[in-house]
């Protein structure tokens, strides 16, 4: 059995062959019984007295009828405080490079091993059934089950966190949360109490920054870097300390979607996110991270103008290189939600031998933080649930009882040290754990160190690398914020706290949105740095995997310019759907027929990463006169997507996008000055590039 266990904990599949143990599957042949075990003969009438008209009273006796409905008044547990709203899967972490110069940790020096994990992203602030698109850190949070137990890294796609000490947690939390009079509004933090906290707290100033940059409404979870945040420590085997911070780059590149895109998917499908992950696992298109440390040693912590325990900044890259050793892959999708995503719990406080923490104040306090929680949402024996526990063998012969214990242990002993030696603890070299054995000296006192006081050259750096389009979303994203807060008081000082770090853009902000500016123009330290515009994240060559391209059609369509188009997307490995007028099936000029996955009015083009046009007959007697298929190419021109068109298509689509003057690109190519949009004439569709849009493509948005 343990040595199954070990296994399991070096092997890709290993914890999907442990929950084997509790899976279940539906079929035709077991019958339905009660929870105690008996068939059921009829579970849609409940018992009752059946006079003449069958119209008795119900009979309490049901005990059949009152299991299901005690069931069922009983099946919604407490949403997670923060982060309710997610979505996991299950995957693999491979090492490339052993770190045992810095570590002990197997999982980080083993490069035999494929180490299980389970991958859960969120958002953090609305409740659990609100939308994925808004505007909002994502939580990334990875259970690892290593061969040495469970290892957690509750981290997030942004590196900063908005405070400095954990107990400032529910005032920040609360702050952006439904206000507390009315529960409005959800899963934003476009309201006043938010921006009243900002002010209050300049610690926020950098993480807000990148809180209004394209990094919190992104393109898709498989599109964004994942951050451990927190500064914990690795120890090696000379006993030696490096503070580290986990780092997790995407294959995919980092990408957003824009503003109005965000807002309308938000009602389009409110599942986006979550769709856009479980698809591509399915479609084995499997998202990979490069998983990268940054180390400073123990010795060098004061070298820094920041302190490094202060998670409201980052380790600059140029200072502290990224040293990436491994590969994070998602490749399983969950078989059921609740009880392998809803009751999934994390807790920084997981660690393994050859990790340690640090004095970082803010993961001091929620290493205390999550323990708790999910005592509260899942009860004392949490870790006991199939997600939760861990693949390697665990035994512990004090830690029993407790509501929902399911475990059994043999045994006569519950206490240790006992007459039989049972359950024994292991010393280091058996593998126990050893906290590092760090002096510790001082008064007690509230206090935050001297270099966590100062809190904007970091924010004014991130501000001043961002490239010029990115810049002006973060303007119009503070607008859009401050124009939702109707107290002056608010928008008016806040644009006055914009302007320390920018005036140029507290000046944009502050005419958008009446605010206050400072007498006094602010100054600006001028440095740019590595690593924080997410334009840096590109993938080295431009992919179109698992991007979700529309071919429009009516009745009268070229078919072989369609099906070229088609298959040629979906060999590079694009999703393709075809959009018709109706979903009854369009027929083209030479007489096929194709049935569309959608029709016009059940889909928007935000939906969509491209849209393909064939041309024929069908853009005059169909798209032309379908105000839908008009609007859809205006508004996919207008959030910057690149947009193709054969033949008849070309002239509709440069109509729609308000751009008949202006020269499009000549056949066959694709390029910024083309506005996006790729042009092909004559039947051989063959001669279409199927490319992607670089980052400098113009459009309106
Ligand atoms: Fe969390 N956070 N947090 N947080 N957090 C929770 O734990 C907390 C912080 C993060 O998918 C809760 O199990 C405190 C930083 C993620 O299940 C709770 C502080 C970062 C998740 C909690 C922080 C995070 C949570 C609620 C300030 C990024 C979702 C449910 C010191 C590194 C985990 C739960 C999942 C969840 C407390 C700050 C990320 C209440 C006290 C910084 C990804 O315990």
């Amino acid at each position: 059995m343990a040595a199954t266990a070990t296994k399991n904990a070096k092997s890709a599949d290993g914890k999907f062959a442990d929950m084997q143990r509790d899976t279940i599957e539906l079929n035709d042949k077991d019958h339905m019984t009660t929870d105690y075990g008996i068939k059921i003969s009829d579970p849609d009438h409940w018992l009752r007295v059946a006079d003449e008209k069958k119209t008795g009273p119900m009979l309490l006796e049901d005990q059949i009828a009152r299991e299901k409905i005690m069931r069922f008044d009983h099946e919604r547990i407490p949403e997670r405080v923060v982060h309710a709203r997610g979505t996991g899967a299950f995957g693999t972490f491979k090492l490339f490079e052993s770190a045992e110069d810095v570590t002990t940790a197997g999982v980080l020096t083993d490069t035999s091993r494929e180490t299980p994990l389970f991958l859960r992203f969120s958002t953090v602030q609305g409740s659990k059934g609100s939308a994925d698109t808004v505007r909002d850190v994502r939580g990334f949070a990875i259970k690892m089950y290593t061969a040495e137990g469970n290892w957690d890294i509750v981290g997030n796609n942004i590196p900063v966190f908005f405070i400095q000490d954990a107990v400032k947690f529910p005032d920040v939390v609360h702050s952006v949360k439904p206000e507390p009079h009315n529960e409005v509004p959800q899963g934003q933090s476009a309201h006043n109490n938010f921006w009243d906290f900002v002010y209050m707290h300049s610690e926020t100033t950098h993480m807000n920054y990148w809180q209004m940059s394209d990094r919190a409404i992104p393109r898709s979870y498989r599109m964004m870097q994942g951050f451990g945040v927190n500064t914990y420590s690795l120890i090696n085997k000379e006993g030696k300390r490096h503070l580290v911070k986990f780092h997790f780059t995407p294959e995919l590149g980092v990408h957003s979607l824009v503003w109005d895109e965000a807002l309308k998917i938000c009602g389009q499908d409110p599942d986006f996110h979550r769709k856009d992950l479980m698809d591509a696992i399915d479609a084995g298109h499997f998202p990979r991270w490069k998983f990268g440390l940054q180390l400073i040693p123990e010795d060098k912590v004061d070298d820094f103008e920041f302190d490094p325990l202060d998670a409201t900044k980052v380790w600059p890259e140029e200072l502290v290189p990224i040293r990436y050793i491994g590969q994070l892959e998602l490749n399983r999708n969950i078989d059921e939600f609740f009880p392998q995503t809803e009751q999934a719990a994390f807790c920084t406080s997981h660690i393994v031998p050859g990790i340690d923490f640090s004095n970082d104040p803010l993961l001091q306090g929620r290493n205390f933080s999550y323990f708790d929680t999910q005592i509260s949402r899942l009860g004392p024996n949490w870790e006991e649930l199939p997600i939760n526990r861990p693949v390697c063998p665990y035994m512990n012969l004090v830690n029993r009882d407790g509501s929902m214990k399911h475990r059994i242990t043999k045994g006569t002993v519950n206490y240790w040290p006992n007459r039989f030696h049972a359950n024994p603890p292991a010393d280091a070299s058996q593998g126990g754990f050893t906290s590092y054995p760090e002096k510790q000296q001082g008064i007690k006192a509230r206090a935050l160190s001297e270099k966590f006081k100062e809190h904007y050259k970091q924010a004014q750096t991130f501000y001043n690398s961002l490239s010029e389009i990115e810049k002006l979303h973060v303007a119009k994203a503070f607008s859009f914020e401050l124009d939702h807060c109707d107290d002056p008081i608010v928008y008016k000082r806040m644009t006055e706290r914009i302007a320390i770090v920018s005036s140029e853009l507290a000046e944009m902000v502050a005419t958008n949105v009446g605010g206050d500016m400072p007498s006094k123009p602010s100054k600006n330290h001028g440095k740019k740095a590595k690593g924080l515009s997410q334009l840096e994240y590109l993938p080295e060559k431009p992919i179109i995997d698992t991007r979700r391209i529309a071919i429009l059609l009516a009745d009268g369509f070229d078919y072989n310019a369609y099906t070229t188009m088609k298959d040629a997307l979906s060999e590079r490995g694009a999703f393709v759907f075809t959009i018709g007028a109706q979903r009854k099936g369009v027929t083209s000029e030479s007489g096929q027929t194709v049935v569309p996955d959608h029709f016009f009015t059940g889909m928007r083009s935000t939906l969509f990463d491209a849209t393909f046009i064939p041309g024929g007959k069908h853009v005059a007697d169909g798209l032309a006169k379908n105000g839908v298929a008009k609007f859809w190419v205006t508004e996919s021109f207008a959030h910057l997507k690149p947009i193709a068109g054969m033949n008849e298509a070309v002239p509709f689509i440069k109509k729609q996008i308000g751009l008949d003057e202006v020269e499009v690109a000549s056949p066959g190519t694709l390029s910024a000055e083309s506005y996006g949009v790729v042009t092909g004439y004559g039947d051989a569709p063959s001669t279409l590039k199927v490319g992607s849009v670089g980052p400098d493509s113009k459009g309106l948005a």
